[in-house]
């Protein structure tokens, strides 16, 4: 079985989270300050209001507190008779005001200072998929798809008998961190393939939704070198919380040689769907395909969800239909979650997690899958 620990445990599970030495040990209570300057903006005027609403509650506790056993009834004391205080009335009104136009002022200036996307060095379009988030450099054209890192998904299993304590950054880990430079104004673009998510990065201190047929603008400029950790912020289906986001964040040279070694490898990728591939090729590429992109519904087992995402052993589409297949893998078939990753993966990744489909838990047909076949299939 390959489904995930989910509701029953949470109750036992948050015990023991609370309580379990490494949580302690980061136990972390305030907001971070983050490594921007917004985030440092963020911070300041969090602090400010809270030592704000903690002055009023000194205050206005402890004139009561005061009020009450210094004019307690047993002292004898006698309540005031006075009505309509137009002074008491004046200042119950300016105070707040004034507090009110203090916190709002800076407030509004650093709100404005987020929504200005102007002048970016770099953009980032990020597409929120049901798990996963998919990133496309629009300056350069580097493209890729972020899923949950393997280790994490092992050990999230149920059954896997590994403990998530010993997995580093357990669901906080990625198979393929964004990389972006230091000192750089990057703009992001948001936008979903399915359902709402919000990509989120607390050291940042940006957090927007990512909404199917919207696209959503912010903006970052990371100050430091370092890898920076967040998750997807909207509640969006079965795996929300398996969709993390890692970004590296490198210096300009570095991020430009990184930007070159994608780009070959993109090449690469490309150069290799011409070729013939042999069977063993496409099964190996196949699994793994399949292992990060398809098991989340329909399982390590082939066999799915009862009720929710279909069996794929020995179905007629599996045995009998491979032009059905090769459809509803590239263009997925809308109203359901079955996804078109025609956009997600490449030629070789297709024809590889088709064929492994196609062969795998008894379904042994025998056929063989070609990428100049899927690239075929695309321009139909
Ligand atoms: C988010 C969940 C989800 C993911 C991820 C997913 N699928 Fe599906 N898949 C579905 C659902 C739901 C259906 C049933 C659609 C329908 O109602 O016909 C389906 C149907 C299929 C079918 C048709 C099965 C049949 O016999 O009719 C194939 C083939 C398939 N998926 C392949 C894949 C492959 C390959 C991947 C990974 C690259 C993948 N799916 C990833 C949810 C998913
Ligand atoms: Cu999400």
């Amino acid at each position: 079985m390959h489904t995930f620990h989910r509701i029953p445990g949470i109750l036992p599970g948050a015990a023991l989270w609370l309580f379990s030495h490494s949580s302690l040990a980061d136990w972390e209570l305030n907001l971070t300050e983050g490594v921007t300057e917004i985030s440092r903006e963020v911070y300041d005027m969090h602090m400010f209001v809270l030592w704000i609403c903690v002055w009023i509650g000194v205050l206005v506790f402890g004139a009561m507190a005061i009020s009450i056993v210094r004019h307690r009834k047993s002292r004898g004391a006698v309540p005031a008779g006075f009505h309509e205080s137009t002074f008491a009335e004046v200042l119950w009104t300016v105070i707040p005001f004034a507090i009110l136009i203090t916190m709002a002022w800076p407030a509004a200036k650093t709100l404005i200072a987020m929504e200005d996307t102007s002048d970016a060095d770099i953009t980032l379009k990020v597409t929120g998929h049901q798990w996963k988030w998919e990133y496309e450099y629009l300056d350069s054209g580097v493209k890729f798809i972020s899923s949950l890192h393997p280790e994490s998904r092992e050990a999230a299993a149920l059954g896997s008998g590994i403990d998530p304590a010993t997995v580093d950054n357990y669901l906080l880990e990625v198979d393929n961190p964004v990389v972006l430079p230091v000192g750089k104004k990057i703009r992001f673009l948001l936008t979903a393939s399915d359902v709402i998510h919000a990509w989120w990065i607390p050291d940042f201190a940006i957090k927007k939704d990512a909404i199917p047929g919207f696209i959503n603008e912010m903006w970052t400029n990371i100050e430091e070198e370092g890898i920076y950790r967040g998750q997807c912020a909207e509640l969006c289906g079965r795996d929300h919380g398996f969709m993390p986001i890692v970004v590296h964040a490198l210096s300009q040279e570095k991020y430009d040689e990184w930007v070159s070694a994608q780009l070959a490898a993109a090449e690469a990728v490309a150069a290799s769907a011409d070729r013939e591939w042999a069977m063993d090729e496409l099964m190996q590429r196949g699994e793994k395909v399949y292992g990060t992109y398809c098991v989340a519904c329909h399982q390590a087992n082939g066999e799915g969800i009862a009720g929710a995402f279909p069996s794929l052993k020995g179905t007629p589409m599996m045995l009998n239909d491979l032009e059905g297949h090769i459809d509803i893998v590239l263009n997925g078939k809308p109203g359901t979650a079955m996804q078109a990753f025609s956009t997600q993966l490449n030629d070789a990744d297709l024809a590889a997690v088709i064929t492994y489909e196609r062969n795998a838990w008894g379904n042994d047909t025998g056929d063989v899958i070609q990428p100049a076949t899927i690239k075929a299939a695309r321009i139909q």
